[in-house]
């Protein structure tokens, strides 16, 4: 085990300890005994400063044309496929997450370095005909000014990329307040940037444990939009505390995403795609597959192959080549999973397989939770209607197509859904019908890709949807503009109308 490295906030250019002098540690989630870093602990004056910074790189930076910018982020591209191995190291060892998923990761945040740069050529407005003669009208986007990131750790290089590579594209400058779990790949996500050339300011770092941080970003009146991913309780509050400012906020919270299967499906591809959706991440994905619902006449054999490949999981430090899923996150969140499995047995869903904590060898020095899968769930039930973030399956039958959307759609959330048929009429049914801002068809509910549209509906957002096409509409700002070269005055709405 190496020794720990120290990181300190980064602020205009400079790495600086918190004002306070205080610091947290992090540990490596598969084996606590490894300290992975000392990070700031960071409160009201410590984000002033990283505010002050941002919004003085502003002016030069939002000046660069796109497409220049648009250079940078793109030779970061290559500069994170170069690090790739490393990045994924240090991702694994600091979230836990397997080597390949970290990998993943990574390949994440490339993609959106090439899409958010090479959209610094595009940046499209609209011109639309003008009601008056000899006169033009046009839309073009503008930055917001100063942003504010607050990502989780679960996908801690992809999910700051989607964040910070749209903002800059767009001329915002950034302050972020990465997870407390897992903010090394943030400074390894600027480091890049800063080799390919990213101005200092451009983008500040502050960690913090808890809301120390967070909240005074959130309530700085210098910041114009505050992108959060995370918990929906969390989340509540950030919209709650930006609302008072009318400060625009982007939210994506929770899901309790459904996989829907029918008699006709692949029952084979669907045990690989639920294995791979439920488990993959250890459940740590706000696109996880929580809940599988089922026909009852291919549930019964359908459970029993998720169980016999559960069941082999070979679960581990996700360091171990071999591993294919790793730890929770933190003690907080194995305890959190362990008290659904205990509420899910009081509520009289049936333990089928897992349940429990792995204590075995190495292990016990980690925060490892067996696969586990609930039948007998119905969907009144809490561990079918509320996010568990973990490796825990419910299982629900149901009847019919019709009464299968029913369930799916009646939980709060709305992120993620699938359905697997060979019936195409029932797979654009369900398409149509489900409540989701993500649906797959004979796919798992994981594996969105950054250049679609990322977000849900209810209580999993407030409307925004970061990556895609329409990443933009969050980070920048539409200004109308009105020109009139007739040489006199032309009234709108009134001289035109006879
Ligand atoms: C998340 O679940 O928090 O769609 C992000 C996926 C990944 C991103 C997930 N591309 O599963």
């Amino acid at each position: 085990m190496s020794n720990p490295r120290i990181f300190q906030n980064l602020i205009g250019g400079a790495f600086l300890p918190s004002r306070s002098g205080q610091t947290f540690e992090r540990r490596n989630p598969a084996d606590t005994r490894d300290i992975v870093g000392v990070f700031q602990q960071s409160n009201a004056e410590d984000v002033g400063l990283a505010v002050a910074a941002a919004k003085a790189a502003f002016p030069a930076w939002s000046q660069i044309p796109a497409p220049r910018r648009g250079e940078i982020l793109l030779r970061a591209a290559t500069i994170l496929e170069a690090r790739k191995e490393q990045y994924s190291h240090d991702l694994t060892r600091e979230m836990g997450k397997p080597l390949f998923e970290a990998g993943g990761d990574i390949v994440e945040a490339i993609g959106m370095a090439q899409y958010a740069g090479s959209e610094g050529r595009r940046m499209h407005g609209v011109t639309t005909p003008s009601e008056l003669p000899n006169k033009f009208q046009m839309s073009i986007r503008q930055p917001l000014g100063v942003v504010g990131l607050i990502t989780p750790w679960n996908f801690p290089m992809a999910i700051a990329s989607w964040k910070m590579l749209p903002a800059l594209v767009a001329g915002n400058t950034v302050v972020i307040k990465p997870g407390e779990d897992a903010a090394v790949s943030t400074y390894n996500l600027v480091a890049a940037l800063t080799e390919a050339g990213l101005p200092p300011g451009v983008v500040n770092i502050v960690t913090g444990y808890g809301p120390g941080a967070g909240q005074p970003l959130v309530e700085h009146p210098d910041v114009a939009l505050i992108s959060f991913t995370g918990s929906t309780t969390t989340g509540r509050l950030v919209y709650e505390l930006g609302a008072r400012q009318i400060k625009r906020v982007s939210l994506e919270m929770g899901g309790k995403n459904p996989l829907i299967v029918m008699p006709d499906a692949d029952m084979e591809l669907v045990m690989q795609g639920v294995v791979w959706a439920a488990f993959g991440t250890t459940g740590q994905r706000c696109t996880a597959t929580s809940r599988l619902i089922v026909h009852k006449d291919v549930a019964e054999p359908l459970v029993a192959r998720i169980i016999e490949r559960a069941q082999h999981l070979r679960v581990g430090n996700g360091l171990d080549p071999e591993t294919e899923m790793g730890p929770l996150v933190n003690e907080k969140q194995m305890q959190r999973v362990l008290s659904y499995i205990e509420i899910g047995q009081q509520e009289g869903a049936t333990l089928r397989c897992g349940g429990g904590r792995i204590t075995e060898g190495d292990l016990a020095h980690g925060w490892f939770v067996q696969p586990t899968v609930f039948t007998g769930v119905t969907p009144q039930m809490r561990i079918a209607r509320e996010e568990i973030f973990g490796p825990v399956l419910s299982v629900i039958t149901v009847a019919s197509l019709e009464e299968a959307i029913a369930v799916a759609n009646d939980v709060a959330y709305g992120l993620s859904a699938s359905i697997y048929t060979r019936d195409i009429n029932a797979a654009y049914r369900a398409m149509l019908a489900l409540e989701a801002g993500i649906v797959y068809i004979n796919a798992p509910t994981i594996g969105a890709e950054i250049h679609l549209p990322f977000g849900g509906v209810k209580a999993t957002g407030n409307g925004h949807r970061e990556a895609g096409p329409t990443m933009l509409d969050v980070f920048s700002e539409w200004k109308s503009i009105y020109i009139d070269f007739s040489g006199s005055l032309q009234r709108a709405q009134i001289d035109n109308v006879e």
